[in-house]
């Protein structure tokens, strides 16, 4: 479990990591080896390569063989799909979409993809996926019943079922390019059930939010609209120090 103890290693060394997330379907190769580089310059501790909505498994497999070689940190899949998993990347958040109401994103597509993430030798990182709130791509793709935003005691609840089940990382959803993003209150009640690994994400662009949300317990953040949407590399160094040493 290399990536999984990286990232431990990391969290001793600052309060909160960032992860950059590329949707290969968004951005093509060239301009995803260079973002890439860019991250991990300021700091970023792993890129996510995947999405609910990149479902070009071969466009995906070249983006993260590109990204590989210009890299030192780790590339974890992201996969929204059995169409997620591709060869080349360091891990892969094995995750189950834990509100779904169709049993396909809780069991299904795992044992679909399984066989292949052991064929590529992917390090399986045991996810929790839980999406709040409705009227993104996760949301509408996953078939989940978001977790009202202002419902906190739930989330934990499927955080503490997460954890009772052996799953050592939990990701709160917002959706990719939600309004607003989880609220710290829930991140403090979900830190308060999980002892895990916390990722939080979707809707997030400006240092307050980020530092917020670090303040309330979270591991890791997912920022992956901000860039596509032209954000600066300089405004993210901002907010990944902010992230860094908020606790
Ligand atoms: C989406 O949580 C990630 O799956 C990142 O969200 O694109 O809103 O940054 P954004």
């Amino acid at each position: 479990n290399k990536v999984e103890s990286f990232l431990k290693s990391e969290l001793e060394k600052k309060n909160a990591l960032l992860f950059v997330l590329i949707d290969s379907e968004e951005s093509k190769l060239e301009s995803s080896q260079k973002l890439a580089q860019d991250v991990e310059k300021i700091g970023a501790s792993a890129i996510l390569v995947g999405g609910s909505s990149a479902t070009d498994q071969i466009e995906m497999a070249k983006v993260v063989k590109g990204i590989k070689k210009g890299i030192k940190i780790p590339i974890i899949l992201f996969p929204g799909n059995i169409t997620g998993v591709v060869p080349d990347a360091d891990a892969i958040l094995f995750s189950s979409l834990m509100n779904s109401e169709n049993p396909y994103f809780i069991t299904q597509a795992q044992a679909l993809g399984a066989p292949s993430v052991l064929k590529f030798g992917l390090e399986p990182l045991p996810t929790a996926y839980l999406v709040i709130g409705d009227g993104t791509s996760a949301w509408f793709v996953g078939s989940a019943r978001g977790i009202p935003f202002e419902k906190p005691k739930i989330a934990a609840a499927y955080a503490l079922a997460a954890q009772f089940l052996g799953m050592r990382f939990v990701y709160l959803e917002a959706g990719s390019g939600a309004k607003s993003s989880v609220t710290p209150e829930m991140v403090k009640t979900v830190r308060k059930a999980f002892n895990g690994f916390l990722i939080v994400g979707g809707g997030i662009r400006d240092t307050k939010t980020a530092s917020d949300l670090v303040k309330a317990g979270a591991d890791a953040l997912v920022i992956g609209t901000f860039l596509e949407k032209g954000g600066s590399i300089k405004k993210l160094a901002e907010i990944t120090k902010a992230i860094q040493r908020s606790k």
